[in-house]
């Protein structure tokens, strides 16, 4: 679809890019999770007045007391931004309502039969429709199936009576955080941004390009869009691949941890994936399906996504297969088993367990009888699918040594995996952590 032509009237457009310019801009931004909130302390630093809108009072409650809750921000920069009255909180929308620039990283999850949820973004969507007015910019950033902005946002902010590439300029920019990188951060991240009119890319590319070297413009909504989710589907795809040669490799009797470490070597045409236990996360499970949906509208079946999940959501009860047979070689059974799962946050060195892998593992464990206990650094608590509530307990010698069997579901790196593997009667290594300090030893197998 090629951008409206719509003309804007000079002063709106003009106007909201000399307020961005000048930082007078006051922005708002809906949704301040691991998305929303570094964007918001990024854009105080440079001088913006920034408020963010949250349902949950607790979140807001934080910022308001310049109190950080993600680990991509830093704690010193978001209580400054407070301090100066860059930044505040509110869970009153009418506070964020009036601002020139709304942007919107609300979450995108999917319904049971794994259908886009898109309930966030339209109820967004409709309270901005009911305050919106001429001058503003709202941008759309949380991950969604191609032709949202135009299909969804659009006809609500519409309904105004507003023109939009005139009056009131669209977005959509797709966020790009990969939650733990200490090297690639919101600010160092370079953005796509497409806009519903050349005046809207025009007021959208001006405001991400006050905290962004490079902002690639492109030529509508729905390639920003599309962007965004085949960066995910790419990543899912290639997961499922390392993990299918995983199972067959065992099959081979080949280490499909020393294939992929040879393969890396290939300084082209290759880019490296490990196996795991799945893919957890808000983010690679769930956006391919996305795309997936949206293609069925016209009629198009995405193998590859559908294979793709296939393989990811069955990886959790290969690892179980896995320690089955381990056990049963030790002529034990899972039922009755001391079993210690090391690590349940979705990938190493974060704290989110959304859609972990371990979760689903201990799910099939305790429900084939085993005893169960879980060690993770980072996650001191955790509530499983049915309500259950867990401990991390200390990875003490008593703990290592009383158990059956270590399962090392994540490998955070703050973990003595040497003393693990000496004390250990049996681990299952899901991610090579113990790559260093197995040294051919007996008691360890290998996804
Ligand atoms: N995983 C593997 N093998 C791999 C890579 C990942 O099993 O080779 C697993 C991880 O353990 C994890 C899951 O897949 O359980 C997802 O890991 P991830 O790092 O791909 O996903 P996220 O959700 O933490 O972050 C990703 C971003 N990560 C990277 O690009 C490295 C990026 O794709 C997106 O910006 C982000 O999702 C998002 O918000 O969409």
């Amino acid at each position: 679809m090629q951008l409206l032509e719509a003309p804007s009237t000079p002063n709106s457009l003009e106007s909201l890019k000399a307020k961005i310019l000048d930082r007078t801009a006051r922005v708002g931004v809906v949704g301040i999770g691991y998305v929303g909130l570094p964007l918001a302390v990024e854009k105080a630093k440079v001088g913006f007045t920034v408020m963010g809108y949250d349902r949950n009072p607790i979140r807001v409650d934080q910022v308001r007391a310049g109190l950080n809750y993600i680990r991509d921000v830093q704690d010193r920069e978001l209580a400054e931004m407070v301090d100066l009255g860059r930044l505040n909180a509110t869970t009153d929308f009418a506070e964020i309502a009036g601002t020139d620039v709304i942007v919107i990283c609300v979450p995108t999850p999917l319904t049971p039969n794994l259908d886009p949820d898109i309930s966030y973004i339209r109820a967004v969507g409709e309270l901005i429709a009911q305050h919106v007015r001429p001058g503003q910019l709202v941008c759309l950033e949380s991950t969604t199936y191609p032709g949202t902005t135009e299909e969804v946002l659009l006809p609500l902010l519409q309904r105004s009576g507003l023109r939009v590439g005139e009056d009131v300029f669209l977005c959509f920019s797709p966020e790009r955080v990969d939650p733990g990188n200490a090297r690639y951060t919101t600010k160092n991240t370079n953005k796509v941004v497409g806009g519903v009119t050349a005046a809207c890319l025009d007021a959208g590319g001006c405001f991400y390009e006050q905290t962004i070297a490079d902002v690639l413009r492109v030529s509508s909504p729905r390639v920003a869009e599309m962007t965004k989710v085949f960066e995910n589907t790419f990543r899912a795809v290639n997961i499922a691949l390392v993990n299918e040669m995983t199972m067959l490799c065992n099959r081979l009797g080949i280490s499909m941890w020393e294939v992929v470490d040879a393969a890396a070597t290939k300084p082209f045409g290759i880019m490296r994936f490990d196996p795991g236990p799945g893919v957890g996360g808000h983010c690679i499970p769930l956006d391919p399906f996305y795309l997936a949906w949206k293609a069925r509208e016209y009629d198009f079946a995405v193998r590859f996504i559908e294979l793709a999940g296939e393989i990811n959501i069955g990886m959790p009860s290969y690892v179980c297969d896995k320690i089955r047979h381990a056990l049963n070689d030790r002529r034990k059974t899972v039922r009755d088993a001391a079993i210690l799962i090391l690590g349940v946050a979705y990938k190493r060195d974060i704290d989110d367990c959304r859609e972990s892998p371990a979760l689903k593992i201990i799910d099939v464990l305790a429900r084939d009888g085993a005893n169960i206990e879980y060690h993770d650094p980072h996650v001191p608590s955790l509530t499983d699918h049915h309500g259950r509530s867990w401990h991390s307990v200390p990875l003490s010698q008593e703990t290592i040594e009383s158990s059956d069997c270590v399962v090392i579901v994540t490998d955070h790196t703050n973990v003595d995996y040497e003393r693990l593997t000496k004390h250990a009667k049996l681990i299952v290594d899901t991610r090579n952590a113990t790559r260093a300090t197995r040294n051919g030893a007996k008691n360890v197998v290998l996804l």
